[in-house]
């Protein structure tokens, strides 16, 4: 049987020397490759995964187990700011071994394809946009040794030309995908806990019940996707929880779907099946804030809906305006509400930073933050992602380098006129502790922690890295500011390019 390595490259996170961040941030494995790993075994082919954060590889390590294994195949998942990180792993791979046939797709590069295999010629192959139907169709071609000009929805090198071939078709269907390959996860369940606080008791685990949205909020990436949204049955779902939780003991699932809530009929069935099966497990999900409504959260709850995940962005509903999204502030307050009352914990999702970002605005979301009965706060600092539409509108006129290697949302990569970079560092922190100093939070996150003590020790280990970080960062003079400004080009890398 010919061997295809999955690779789910390391990421550069967080400034170096910050990695105690790692012990209270999400763990989730790449679904993509769970599901593309399915699909090649069902193909014939014997797939492994390699999950390099999760099992602290760094891309010399992540070589050395391939070229160990000899595969036939590697596929590396990409996103924006793990490019480089992946190129490493590639190049140690092609130098050794260069049959290996190194294959990579994933959100870059469905948004940044052709300029990926430009910059790195080490990628052999590239698939853009959804993945199943393709690998499915270019592995054999490949094994036949054939050139790949009939497979649809790749990029692939002919001589010193990329050549592209014609869009692929969407799987219309999502039931008949294999269930992911779970069973190939190293060390599932133990290793993948979501962020701290973001799951009642483990093990969880992850489940995209559709694809696709039809919005286009200028911020979000969707190339991979695309508008066309399409779902798994209600009754796939509920097998698919079932599953997880008679085979690996799993207790919780998040939900990763953009639009999990598009549908009401899908989301009450599913729930209808979860409650006339008594199956025992909590859940959450992501929605938008006008999706929601009290009876559709009230019976979410009753099966076991624990927190909803809504992207409140910020509190300026100039800013709401300038990002395209369809809601304003006063239907993310009613929304944050109805769940709240319907017991059912809030996560908003929060950005700083966005183009129009001024102090006022920042002052506006420190309002909005200070008064919402929200259970936790994300927020991330405004990363102009190849893929999303404020990506084209700022590159080459605003930004000129484009700094994959430090998207991650931790980082600003573009700070707005009339802001610097450090003031937006320092209105980071405040808008965190805004929110997390609120008496009714702390109460909350107390109550928890007395019954889910799982949490405790991660937050210890995490309080105990941050002390240290501080000490050193005021000690070198930083002032306690977490990241450096110019630290990013690590190990030499330059991936920045002229405009
Ligand atoms: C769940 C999720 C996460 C999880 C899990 C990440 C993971 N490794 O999958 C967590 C919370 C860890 C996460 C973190 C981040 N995420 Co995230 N995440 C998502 C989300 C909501 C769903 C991903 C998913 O499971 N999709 C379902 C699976 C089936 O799809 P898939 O993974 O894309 O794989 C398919 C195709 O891409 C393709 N494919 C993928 N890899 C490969 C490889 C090969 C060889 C082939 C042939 C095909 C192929 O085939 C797959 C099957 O069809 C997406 C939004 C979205 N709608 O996709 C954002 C998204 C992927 N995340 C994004 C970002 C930016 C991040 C962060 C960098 C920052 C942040 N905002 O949080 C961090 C950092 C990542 C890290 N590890 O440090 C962006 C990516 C943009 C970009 N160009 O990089 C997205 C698209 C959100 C957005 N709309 O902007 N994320
Ligand atoms: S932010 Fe949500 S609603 Fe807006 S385009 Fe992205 S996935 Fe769709």
């Amino acid at each position: 049987m010919k061997k295809i390595i999955f690779v789910n490259p390391p990421y550069e996170r967080i400034a170096p020397g910050y990695d105690f961040v790692k012990s209270i941030t999400n763990r989730s494995p790449s679904l993509g490759l769970l599901h593309l790993a399915a699909q090649a075994r069902q193909d014939g082919f014997e797939p492994s995964i390699i999950e390099s954060d999760i099992e602290n590889l760094a891309p010399e390590q992540v070589a050395a187990r391939i070229l160990d294994a000899k595969p036939e195949f590697v596929g590396i998942t990409l996103f924006t700011v793990a490019v480089w990180q992946a190129s490493k792993i590639a190049k140690l791979v092609k130098a050794a071994a260069p049959e290996i046939t190194i294959i990579v797709g994933g959100p870059h590069m469905s948004s940044m394809g052709m300029e990926t295999m430009q910059r790195f010629p080490e990628f052999d192959v590239a698939v853009l946009n959804e993945g199943e139907v393709v690998l499915s169709e270019l592995l054999p071609v490949l094994v036949a040794g054939n050139k790949p000009y009939a497979v649809k929805g790749i990029l692939y090198r002919a001589g010193d030309q990329i050549m592209q071939t014609p869009a692929s078709g969407i799987s219309k269907s999502l039931d008949d995908l294999p269930l992911p390959a779970w069973d190939l996860l190293p060390n599932f369940p133990e290793a993948y806990l979501p962020a701290i606080y973001d799951y009642p008791r483990g093990p969880v685990a992850t489940i995209a019940a559709s694809r696709g949205c039809p919005f286009l909020c200028k911020f979000c990436d969707t190339s991979t996707f695309g508008a066309s949204v399409r779902h798994y049955s209600p009754e796939k779902v509920f097998d698919m929880m079932r599953h997880l939780n008679s085979t690996y003991g799993i207790r919780h699932i998040m939900f990763v779907d953009d639009l999990f809530l598009a549908s009401k009929v899908r989301t009450l069935a599913l729930c209808d099946l979860i409650l006339e099966s008594g199956l025992k497990m909590t859940w959450s999900c992501t929605a938008r804030v006008d999706t929601v409504k009290p009876d559709v959260l009230k019976r979410m709850k009753a099966a076991g809906c624990w927190e909803i995940s809504f992207g409140l962005e910020t509190g300026s509903n100039e800013l709401l305006q300038k990002m395209e999204k369809a809601a304003r502030v006063e239907k993310s307050i009613q929304a944050v509400q109805w769940t709240h009352d319907a017991g059912i914990r809030c996560k908003g999702l929060f950005m700083l930073g966005y183009p129009g970002e001024s102090l006022e605005t920042i002052q506006a979301t420190k309002d909005m933050v200070n008064q919402i009965p929200m259970t936790t706060m994300n927020l991330t600092k405004f990363t102009p992602y190849p893929g999303s539409p404020i990506y084209h509108d700022l590159y080459g006129t605003k930004i000129k380098e484009d700094h994959w290697e430090r998207m991650n949302g931790m980082n600003f990569v573009w700070a707005p006129d009339g802001i610097s970079v450090e003031e937006l560092d320092r209105q980071y922190q405040q808008l965190l502790i805004t929110f997390y100093r609120r008496h009714d939070v702390l109460k909350k996150y107390a109550s928890m922690s007395m019954r889910y003590p799982n949490h405790l020790i991660r937050l210890a280990r995490f309080g105990a890295g941050f002390l240290r970080a501080k000490t050193v960062s005021l000690l070198s003079g930083r002032k306690g500011l977490l990241i450096k400004e110019n630290e990013y080009h690590l190990d030499g890398n330059k991936s920045s390019k002229a405009a």
